[in-house]
């Protein structure tokens, strides 16, 4: 079949609006209709040709809502006409990774996903009659994607893919950093490094833990208005101060705080999340993806002196279990997801929503198709 689509033929280039060929599902396999897509930083960062796992020409975008249109042999989970979320971290419940009860990182397609193709090796998308690459498992830039049944989450069909697309990728990486990585406690610090919708959506998870003092630091100070509205308490814009920011941190909490967030992807700033963290326990999560190459430093004695640093993907959420209850909470006003929704546009005008990104002037900017 055809499918409207916005390709990355090259690294560095705007998308290009095109029609795509889509092949059929095949065993284990759903097309799904996407029907609104975010557009986070890390579609920016794989387009800019930074991600060692990048390739073209590709289908990016990975934080969709849309609809089954049709399954492949053996799928039972899903149907046509379900409504549905593509995960970029599978949910098999079988492999080794999903049984240990430790981690979110199910490796069950995560190899061929980081080659951009399908579980047997070969992508269901073409243009001309050449391959085009599959991307994070999900594909959402284009307007029929196919994903493997383990990377889907069936939701309720009365909420607003506007927003719950957002679930997909930004909002739960954020809200679940807090609650499944971190483990924020009533009362605790917390300092947000990098005010975006990863950030922001820290700073909401920060709120419903019941943290005490949240700083929000951001160079872009029109940031500072919606962290507010989601619970910051605190407002830190580093180009304010001539003396690295993790020593303001620290002299403005005596000996740091209980947990930082590195929401950007700067190694420079992720040193300093790690060292604004309290001296015994502190920790230090980082969100942020970094470039090829990149890599992070501090003085060993820093964690000698008991700081912790972590990561996290997905914000540790098991997609498939957790995602429907996830929307439920947005649908009942639990979660707020209408704040982050800064912008829509539809397909054509995709590449606006990153020219908004890269000039700070969005949160989210939601694709419609
Ligand atoms: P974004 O571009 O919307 O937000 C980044 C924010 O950081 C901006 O507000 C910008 O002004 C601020 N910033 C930039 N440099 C700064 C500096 N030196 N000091 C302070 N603030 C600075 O990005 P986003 O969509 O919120 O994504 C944030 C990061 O999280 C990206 O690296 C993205 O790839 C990554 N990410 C990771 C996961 C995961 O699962 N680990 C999931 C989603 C996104
Ligand atoms: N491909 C990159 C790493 C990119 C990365 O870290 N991705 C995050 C999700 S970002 C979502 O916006 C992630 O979940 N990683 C775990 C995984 O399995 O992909 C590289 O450095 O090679
Ligand atoms: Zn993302």
């Amino acid at each position: 079949m055809k499918s409207r689509a916005a390709v990355a033929f090259e690294a560095g280039k705007p998308l290009s609006i095109v029609e795509l060929d889509v092949a059929p599902p095949q065993k284990g396999e759903v097309l799904v209709r996407i029907t609104h897509t975010g557009v986070c930083h890390t579609d920016a960062f794989t387009l800019s040709g930074d991600d060692p796992e990048g390739l073209f020409p590709v289908v990016l975008g990975h934080e969709g809502a849309g609809v089954v249109e049709a399954v492949g042999e053996g799928v039972t989970s899903v149907k046509p006409g379900d409504h549905v979320i593509p995960l970029y971290t599978a949910e098999c419940g079988q492999c080794l990774f999903c049984k240990s009860g430790k981690t979110n990182l199910c490796v069950a397609v995560r190899a061929t996903q980081g080659k951009g193709v399908m579980p047997d090796g070969t992508t269901r998308f073409s243009y001309n009659g050449k391959p085009v690459y599959h991307y994070m498992g999900c594909s959402t830039f284009s307007e029929y994607t196919v994903v493997a049944e383990v990377s889907l989450a069936r939701i309720n069909p009365n909420a607003n893919p506007e927003q719950v697309c957002l679930l997909g990728c930004g909002v739960t990486t954020g809200l679940g950093a807090v609650k499944n990585t971190a483990r924020v406690q009533e009362g605790d610090s917390v300092a947000v490094f990098g005010l975006g919708g990863i950030g922001l959506a820290v700073i909401q998870g920060a709120q419903m833990a019941k943290a005490g003092r949240i700083i929000a630091i951001d160079t872009n100070p029109a940031k500072f208005e919606l962290a507010k509205a989601f619970g910051a308490t605190d407002f830190v814009n580093p180009k304010d101060h001539d003396r690295p920011i993790q020593q303001v941190i620290v002299e403005m909490t005596g000996w740091g705080v209980d947990h930082s967030f590195e929401c950007i992807g700067n190694v420079g700033v992720m040193r300093a999340a790690l060292e604004c963290a309290h001296r015994g326990w502190g920790q230090s999560i980082i969100i942020g993806v970094a470039g090829a190459g990149q890599e992070i430093s501090t003085r060993p004695f820093q964690l000698v002196t008991g700081r912790t640093w972590k990561g996290t993907a997905f914000g540790g959420v098991k997609g498939r279990s957790e995602l429907p209850g996830m929307v439920e909470d947005a649908m009942a006003g639990k979660i707020q997801l209408a704040p982050f929704v800064t912008h829509t546009r539809s397909l054509t005008d995709i590449n606006e929503a990153f020219d908004l990104m890269h000039e700070g002037k969005s949160i989210r900017t939601v694709v419609r198709y």
